[in-house]
């Protein structure tokens, strides 16, 4: 492939370097596979094609000719909203499992049945327990969280009342979701009403579907993903502002290298606990390593870096490059966007691909089923599994990159507010002077649809330099750290408002708030600007971007985002063009209902151009300057 072409699949240094060295050593990657799929399948891409019964499946014909139903009758609008629901829910049980998982954690170890576990910030779990209204006087901290714990694992079931986490949105916004039927009962009654409704011959309405949709995903973004933010900070701590390094340049050539890919702290935190044990570490120097050196990928990377400061490998379209490198000799693997390829592609090398959840198996990976209860203990043995693996490492075929780039993260919501003085009212003075136009998040995926890293990186550089403070997760914080955006000195490119405000409060102009669940922050920030101003969350001069999604997540993400009133443009076009009325109440429609919609747009100067224009509508109808 000539150089030109390749500059089409990344921006990214560390990444074009590999994907030479990959198309040397034969190696296939997820762009190669991309290419090999094309062209895709049109129904597919449409969202026309229907297999939810067995007299399918069956496509509608998008040109208007035969067939426009499928066998039970459903039309293209049926189908392309019921095709939609289902991603919604694939999406929010993803986040809201993880969630559970959390949850369960803190209880386990508050009751003593997961010991290696402690509560880590014992302030957050009180605000928590008052919040919930749990008694805390004269009770030991395992006792509260227990009760904290108990009410979050209510939640998911819920046989009544609503999630206590929607209080926090503004009354404006909860009357909305009233009025509307939008406001969650139960987050996992909200994922099982969806594969009801879906089933053949239930709900056939599109507008019915998507608005149930919407309900869905908000038990996502104010129930599991924001329980599975909460009680990760009281577990393992609220973020506080980090230095780290990013990129494939963190490998190590004279250490055991081992890469946690996946999404739950859970097991993560514990290799990191595991890899500073003596024993592990005095094995390492006998197999001829200078140490053990953990680095992150995708979302278990913005966790630890968000609290530990480890290094973080790169992004989705990275992990198989990482494997590439030739000189990992573990990847450890718990859940959620981990390609099936990274076996085979281990197999070319010594890397183990260790998986550890009971939910997630991957053939010819090594399967070390992580329990609670013997936390430290399974994590230290598949730390040993990665140092034993060491001198199979064949230091002839390693091939680290060397580009890597420092980042401050760690941007918590207590983080933002302690960096503005403990008060909001600095950033609030800042949005209504001007020197801060709005805030944009932005989130999600690589893709390798679009050019890896550059829709998040041309999107966050373009809105810094229109003075729009960014936060960041998942992915795309993972691009901008790469970048050097996660730095107090990337404000000299932001507009001189944004600048001067960063260089006052020493912060970077684009912060990173964590994993993909942690967008759950950027609610609860959006949620208390409007409760400080006495508006909704629609009127505020907020957007979210998701340049490069492409995962069910994101999917769920971007329709609570929309749901709690937050402008959204997708870089990647979703799977709804076969049905004019569904994209048209996305885009248009839903501005009515929920006073928010997205918009699709690829090119990502142009999609900060929409955002401006949204957040200089919203500035002038709240008579800011
Ligand atoms: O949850 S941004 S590719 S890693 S889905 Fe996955 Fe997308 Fe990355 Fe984290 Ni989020």
């Amino acid at each position: 492939m000539d150089q030109e072409k390749r500059n089409q699949r990344s921006i990214d240094p560390a990444t074009l370097v590999m994907l030479e060295h990959a198309e040397k050593e034969g190696l296939e990657t997820a762009w190669d596979r991309h290419d090999k799929q094309d062209p895709q399948c049109g129904f597919g891409l449409l969202g026309v094609c229907c297999r939810n019964c067995n007299m399918g499946p069956c496509r509608i014909d998008p040109f208007g000719g035969e067939p426009q139903r499928g066998v039970c009758g459903a039309g293209a609008d049926t189908i392309v909203a019921r095709n939609l629901l289902r991603a919604i829910a694939a999406g929010a049980a993803a986040h809201s499992d993880h969630g559970r998982d959390i949850v369960e954690a803190l209880l386990h170890a508050a009751t003593g049945e997961a010991p290696d576990y402690r509560i880590k910030d014992r302030d957050k779990l009180l605000v928590l327990a008052a919040e919930l209204a749990i008694e805390v006087a004269g009770r030991s901290d395992e006792e509260i969280a227990a009760d904290v714990a108990s009410a979050a694992l209510d939640e998911f079931g819920m046989s009544k009342g609503t999630l206590a986490f929607l209080n926090r949105a503004p009354e404006a916004r909860r009357n909305v979701w009233s009025k509307f039927g939008l406001t969650p009962r139960g987050i996992d009654r909200e994922i099982v009403e969806v594969m009801h409704r879906t089933h053949i011959g239930v709900d056939n309405d599109y507008v019915n579907l998507i608005l149930h949709g919407l309900r869905t995903a908000l038990s996502d973004g104010w129930g599991g993903s924001m329980w599975a933010t909460e009680l990760s900070d009281v577990l393992f701590g609220t973020p506080q502002p980090v230095e780290g390094v990013s990129n494939l340049g963190v490998l190590k050539e004279d250490q055991v290298n081992i890469i946690v890919h996946g999404h739950e702290p859970t097991l993560s935190e514990m290799i990191v606990e595991a890899a500073r044990d003596p024993e592990l570490l005095e094995l390492a120097r006998a197999q001829g390593a200078q140490g053990i050196s953990i680095s992150g990928m995708c979302c278990t990377g913005n966790e630890l870096l968000m609290r530990h400061g480890v290094p973080v490998a790169g992004n989705f379209l990275q992990q198989e490059l990482a494997i590439i490198t030739g000189a990992v000799e573990a990847m450890i693997v718990d859940v959620q966007c981990i390609m099936p390829s990274l076996t085979g592609l281990a197999d070319c090398y010594h890397t183990e691909i260790i998986s550890t959840s009971p939910k997630a198996k991957f053939p010819g990976a090594k399967h070390v089923p992580f329990e609670e209860k013997s936390a430290l203990k399974i994590a230290k043995e598949i730390v040993r599994m990665a140092v034993e693996n060491y001198p199979n490492r064949n230091p002839d075929r390693v091939f680290i990159p060397r580009e890597k780039m420092e980042f401050v993260a760690g941007f918590s919501v207590e983080a933002i507010l302690s960096a503005l003085g403990g008060s909001l009212d600095p950033l609030l003075e800042a949005i209504k002077e001007g020197a801060i136009k709005g805030i944009v998040g932005i989130v999600g995926c690589n893709n390798p649809k679009i050019t890896h890293d550059y829709g998040h990186i041309a999107l966050t550089e373009e809105l810094i330099k229109n003075d729009v403070l960014v936060v960041e997760t998942g992915c795309t914080a993972i691009a901008s750290a790469k970048r050097g955006l996660l730095l107090p000195e990337a404000a000299a490119k932001a507009g001189p408002g944004l600048r001067s405000v960063c260089e006052a409060l020493k912060i970077p102009p684009v912060l990173h708030m964590g994993s993909c669940v942690d967008i759950s922050r950027i609610l609860v920030v959006a949620a208390a600007v409007a409760n400080a101003l006495g508006v909704d969350i629609s009127d505020l001069p907020l957007a979210g971007a998701a340049p490069e999604w492409m995962s069910e997540k994101a999917v769920s993400i971007g329709t609570y985002v929309i749901g709690s009133g937050i402008y959204t443009v997708l870089g990647t076009v979703p799977p709804v063009l076969g049905s004019e009325n569904v994209a048209a109440l996305l885009t248009a429609g839903a501005n009515d209902v929920i006073g928010a919609a997205f918009a699709v747009e690829g090119d990502p100067l142009k999609a900060a151009s929409l955002i401006m224009e949204h957040i200089n509508g919203k500035r002038s109808k709240l008579g800011l300057p």
